[in-house]
């Protein structure tokens, strides 16, 4: 909507606070909302439905939150979910702190109790608000029904700024039904703060400069990217940046697809799983860190890369930099708006830097060949129970490059991270690498494809975090989604019983699952189902998966149940464990 209907459109009037709320939501143009009602909220459901807006009863307000988070990873815009007072409110928790350390925007709200009763043990009553206030950017509480939307142009603002993350309106039962005379001004919006980033703040000229020169004295300069480059949708800027100066791109789970996996800079993930970019990042003699928090997977837990290489970090947040590794030179700002400058500040070498680094680059594609090679008996690998890097080649053969793979906690996002090669630049691997929990995968999934109908979703997770999760198999069936859920069966919480084998000699504790046909309570809830234990039956259920439109589509895939062969890589290398380490 541009400013003049928006305007013309504002609502004014007696109405009550879950009015106001809507009304808010409906001229900030949101997309489908999730959540599971109670008297408090009432109003507001209400109001949605009367205003004909599109809002999912979920069936876990975990579950509701993590589809508010796919959705606004997708689309940029914020995702909005919702809990009643309480359980409602304590169950929002784990996403909303998933978006807080992935930086997604989100408007969450929580139905609080009546103030005229608060404190005398009503029914589902807690200090929610302190609960709370940790797993969010800002909490915000509303005292006052005619202060509804005044709030919510502030929980915009904040959602969409910086580095974006949730804001959770805490609103008061009688806030919520009580009433006020709204004028139309009161409705006012503004419409930069509806998507991240709402501004772009650009690094500084001088340490521009200074990064500029040590990139141009490289012979071996590598970027690696985080999960910032979406925030900052800087796909163009990166590509721009990396082929004229000739820079190979390394990525961490959540920076997959800064640029595509295919192009011949990518050398794919580095950190705690590697093709070759761990010993790119060893061997380069200048890194440049994009939108990344260099936290523990992405540095293999603080032992990579070795400090003496000169380091150029651009991060949105300020004191960030720094933290866990020194930086060289320090660009604070927006990724996309800092590529372009350094860019711009490189524009002359441009021809001079790709002749010297000719060999340099030259290298990537061909180790990464070599790589491909070593790793070919597992990636066609035709064994029963199906091996994992095998599910991962027919993952990438299957999936068009438009599509939309959300990976789970767990070793699933582990391997894909490694072995799923996105074919195009954007969001077409969504991670949860926020906070990793499991049970991410499907209803991110539900919000991964109402935010992008008509493009190819797949969600994959472990059986483990399909149990924490599958009630919400009704929910995508309710919705008409048409996802295609890839379950990970190998009958136990395979990282936890993985690590015992290695660590603990095989002792092992809570680590089994019992065996399961997932693709029988699919079907019996009436989804699509199918069990797949042939890799060579893999390509078939994905493509049936993907053609089914309008119904999810669980598959049932068995892998090993060989504790000692679940950790994701493809070589094989012995796991060497000193006491204290922390070996996956
Ligand atoms: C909510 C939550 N609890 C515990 C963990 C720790 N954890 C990480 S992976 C994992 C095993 C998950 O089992 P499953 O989903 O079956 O995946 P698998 O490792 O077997 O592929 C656990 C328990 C977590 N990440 N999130
Ligand atoms: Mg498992």
């Amino acid at each position: 909507m541009t400013d003049a209907p928006r305007a013309s459109n504002l609502p004014s009037g007696r109405m009550n606070g879950g009015r106001a709320m809507a009304e808010f939501l409906r001229l900030a143009e949101v997309g489908p909302m999730f959540g599971m009602g109670g008297f408090q909220l009432l109003p507001f459901y209400d109001a949605l439905a009367q205003l004909g807006m599109r809002h999912f009863l979920i069936n876990d307000e975990r579950c509701g939150a993590f589809a508010a988070e796919a959705y606004a990873r997708v689309t940029n815009r914020p995702g909005v979910c919702d809990g009643t007072l309480g359980p409602g409110a304590t169950n929002l928790v784990t996403a909303l702190i998933e978006g807080l350390n992935a930086g997604t925007p989100m408007i969450a709200f929580a139905g609080d109790t009546n103030r005229g009763h608060s404190w005398k043990n009503m029914t589902q009553e807690c200090r929610q608000v302190e609960i709370l206030r940790p797993a969010v950017k800002e909490l915000i509480r509303v005292e006052q029904t005619s202060r509804v939307p005044e709030l919510l142009r502030r929980a915009f603002a904040v959602a969409t700024s910086g580095r974006p993350g949730p804001v959770l309106l805490d609103v008061p039962e009688d806030v919520c039904h009580g009433e006020h005379d709204f004028a139309a001004e009161d409705f006012a919006i503004d419409p930069t703060t509806l998507r991240a980033p709402s501004r772009r703040i650009r690094p500084d000229r001088t340490d521009i400069g200074r990064a500029a020169a040590l990139i141009a004295r490289a012979k071996r300069p590598l970027i690696l990217v985080g999960g910032g480059i979406h925030l900052s949708q800087g796909y163009q800027a990166l590509l721009a940046l990396a082929e004229a100066q000739s820079i190979p791109v390394a990525h961490t789970m959540s920076g997959k697809g800064g640029i595509a996996c295919t192009h011949p800079l990518s050398t794919g993930l580095f950190g705690r799983y590697s093709r070759i970019s761990n010993e790119l990042i060893e061997a380069s003699d200048c890194l440049i860190v994009i939108g990344c928090k260099l936290g523990e997977i992405a540095t293999k837990r603080y032992a990579l890369p070795s400090r003496s290489i000169p380091l150029i970090h651009l991060e949105v947040v300020a004191e960030e930099i720094g933290r866990c590794l020194p930086a060289e030179v320090a660009l604070w700002g927006d990724a996309r708006a800092g590529l372009e400058d350094l860019a711009e500040a490189l524009a002359d070498d441009g021809r001079q830097a790709r002749a010297a680094r000719a060999d340099y680059v030259a290298e990537i594609p061909r180790q990464m060949a070599a790589w491909r090679e070593d790793a070919a008996a597992r990636l066609d690998s035709a064994e029963r129970p199906i091996h994992m890097a095998r599910l991962c080649r027919e993952l990438n053969r299957a999936l068009p490059a438009h599509s939309i793979l959300v990976a789970d906690g767990g070793f699933a996002g582990h391997w894909t991270g490694l072995l799923y090669d996105t074919k195009t630049a954007g969001r077409h691997f969504i991670p949860d690498r926020g906070l990793a929990s499991i049970g991410y995968g499907l209803p991110g999934g539900i919000g991964a494809a109402l935010a992008a109908p008509g493009t190819p979703v797949v969600a994959i997770g472990g059986d483990g975090g399909f149990n924490m999760t599958l009630g919400e198999l009704e929910t995508a069936r309710r919705a008409g989604v048409g996802l295609t859920v890839v379950v990970v069966n190998n009958a136990a919480s395979g990282y936890v019983k993985a690590l015992q084998h290695a660590m603990f000699r095989g002792r092992y504790q809570s680590s089994d699952l019992v065996e399961m046909d997932y693709a029988a309570i699919a079907r019996a809830m009436g989804c699509n189902g199918i069990r797949i234990e042939d890799p060579e039956g893999l390509p078939a259920a994905l493509a049936a998966g993907l053609a089914e439109r309008s119904r999810p589509t669980v598959l049932d895939v068995i892998v090993t149940r060989d504790p000692a062969r679940m950790l994701p890589a493809v070589d094989n290398r012995t796991v060497e464990i000193r006491q204290g380490d922390r070996v996956a």
